[in-house]
């Protein structure tokens, strides 16, 4: 029978003794509501094809390909690769392969009109120490803010692009690099879970629409502080076989980006949208 089990305190939770590819409806709905619950999901011991995972993606939301389409699979373009090409023609290692979500904090596709509502990965190769995907809490960000925080970000409307202030990345294909920004709500109500989280990526926010650059530079600062929430973290250490599925909604993540450098760390990864805004993701493409 499957087994639910808490990760973290505040976040996170394990599911065991199931097959994502047989599994009846009853424990589809459980996994799912406790995924709802829980922000961040792991399935242990997992056995799956390309189309396998894509099957069992395909029932949280449609999968569209990711914007870089340097990394995505060859034959299955909604596939992304992580952790493939990691050396470059010379031997050297490609920072943007190897430390591919360890810049910061971040939550996926805010760069896009309707962002992401999860993604996926699942674990192909895991080196033998470090490697980690940490964890952390968006509900449990804004219920720690100071009041005065509240009040000044109610109703504020933040710019998001790809390469936030920076401009560009190297992720992204010489054509693809101009972004132009979209806007999102600081705080964000859940659709699904009707809860309020704060909805902040410190790489991708450009402006706060309204507020003067040098009081924005300030509630960036601050909010990168802020974002992570005392006892609101979880650190996923990986094993093969594992599928782990955040929301972006109420989550944030990143890699440790620490993991013996000649080692494989491999997953297949999806982007996962809400039903119906599919259309909006692949028009920013
Ligand atoms: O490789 C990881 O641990 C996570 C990378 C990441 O940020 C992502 O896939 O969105
Ligand atoms: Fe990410």
């Amino acid at each position: 029978m499957v087994q639910i089990r808490l990760l973290g305190p505040q976040i996170g939770v394990e599911v065991s003794d199931i097959d994502v590819k047989t599994m009846s409806e009853a424990d589809w709905n459980k996994i799912y509501q406790a995924w709802l619950d829980h922000n961040v999901m792991c399935v242990r011991d997992q056995d799956l094809t390309i189309p396998d995972f894509i099957r069992y993606s395909e029932r949280f939301g449609p999968v569209t390909p990711h914007p870089s389409k340097s990394t995505r699979h060859p034959e299955h373009p909604k596939i992304t690769m992580l952790g493939i090409n990691k050396f470059d023609a010379q031997g050297k290692i490609r920072e943007e392969i190897y430390r591919r979500g360890a810049e910061g904090w971040h939550t996926d596709g805010a760069y896009n009109q309707a962002p992401f509502k999860a993604t996926q990965l699942y674990a192909l190769a895991v080196p033998s120490r470090g490697g980690n995907t940490m964890f952390a809490n968006g509900y449990a960000a804004y219920d720690a803010l100071p009041q005065r925080l509240k009040e000044r970000l109610d109703g504020v409307i933040g710019a998001f692009s790809y390469g936030g202030r920076r401009g560009g990345s190297k992720l992204l294909n010489k054509e693809d690099q101009d972004w132009t920004p979209v806007y999102h709500p600081i705080f964000r109500v859940h659709p699904e879970t009707g809860r309020k989280a704060l909805y902040f990526d410190p790489g991708k926010i450009v402006d706060f629409v309204g507020i003067e650059r040098a009081e924005g530079d300030e509630l960036i600062a601050e909010l990168k502080e802020r974002m992570i929430a005392p006892d609101a973290e979880y650190h996923h250490v990986w094993r093969k076989g594992d599928i782990v599925i955040w929301d972006n909604r109420c989550s944030y993540h990143r890699a440790a980006g620490d993991y013996p450098p000649e080692e494989d760390r491999i997953h297949w990864r999806v982007s996962i949208n809400d039903y119906g805004v599919e259309a909006l993701d692949e028009a920013a493409e």
